[in-house]
């Protein structure tokens, strides 16, 4: 059993939707980041960086529970835990993995700057819009040009894709014209006709 420490946010979304593809048996434990649970020390414990999603694997690599903080880690933990959309080959894991952290560091901070500056902030201040809207394009075209030919960003599915979709999925508050990227859109269209992330993305927690 895996307890999942959520919040129903795009870094939350990547885990349900890897929990789901990889038929892992979990129970969500919902921490509510508009109502400052993620300060609550229990959680901090398990998340120093008072960030959601965290978890805790009862069954860890030493037959003892093991907490995992920040989204990419829990996935490549879980892709090694289940051997699946992770592969071992280590050319196949380097594909996978420099795309992983491509979303981490750039495709996620970034556009989560843009949704804060775009649609959030009570001040709109045009250079941060500019700054974070203008990156975010950039972004989007680094991602549509990957996929020109290939279905996935890595080569087969993996927990690449499930760090870029849900990210993706919120393309109307980040001023993008879907059209503008044509790739990306099938992309969308490809990732959300699976089952797995169809229900993952129907759970309402936040
Ligand atoms: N790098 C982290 C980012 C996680 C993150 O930003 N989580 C947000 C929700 S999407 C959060 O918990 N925010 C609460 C806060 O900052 O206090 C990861 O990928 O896990």
């Amino acid at each position: 059993m895996i307890d999942l420490y959520y919040w129903g946010t795009p870094n939350g979304h990547k885990i349900t939707i890897a929990l789901e593809e990889m038929q892992l048996e979990y129970q969500i434990f919902p921490i509510n980041i508009l109502e400052n649970d993620q300060f609550q020390p229990d959680f901090l414990r398990i998340s120093p960086n008072n960030k959601i999603p965290a978890i805790v694997d009862q069954n860890g690599p030493r037959g003892e529970p093991i907490s995992v903080f920040e989204s990419g880690a829990i996935l490549q933990y879980l892709g090694r835990k289940t051997g699946l959309f992770y592969p071992t080959d280590e050319q196949e894991r380097v594909e996978v993995e420099q795309w992983l952290m491509w979303q981490m560091g750039g495709f996620g901070p970034m556009l989560g700057q843009n949704h804060h500056f775009n649609k959030f902030a009570a001040e709109k201040i045009p250079y941060a819009i500019d700054r974070y809207v203008n990156e975010t394009k950039r972004l989007y075209n680094v991602l549509n040009k990957q996929l020109i030919g290939q279905k996935f960003v890595a080569g087969e599915y993996s927990i690449a894709d499930m760090a870029i979709l849900p990210w993706a999925l919120r393309y109307e508050w980040q001023g993008i014209q879907l059209e503008d990227y044509p790739y990306v859109k099938d992309y969308i269209e490809r990732l959300t006709a699976r089952p797995a992330i169809q229900k993952a993305l129907s759970i309402k927690v936040g």
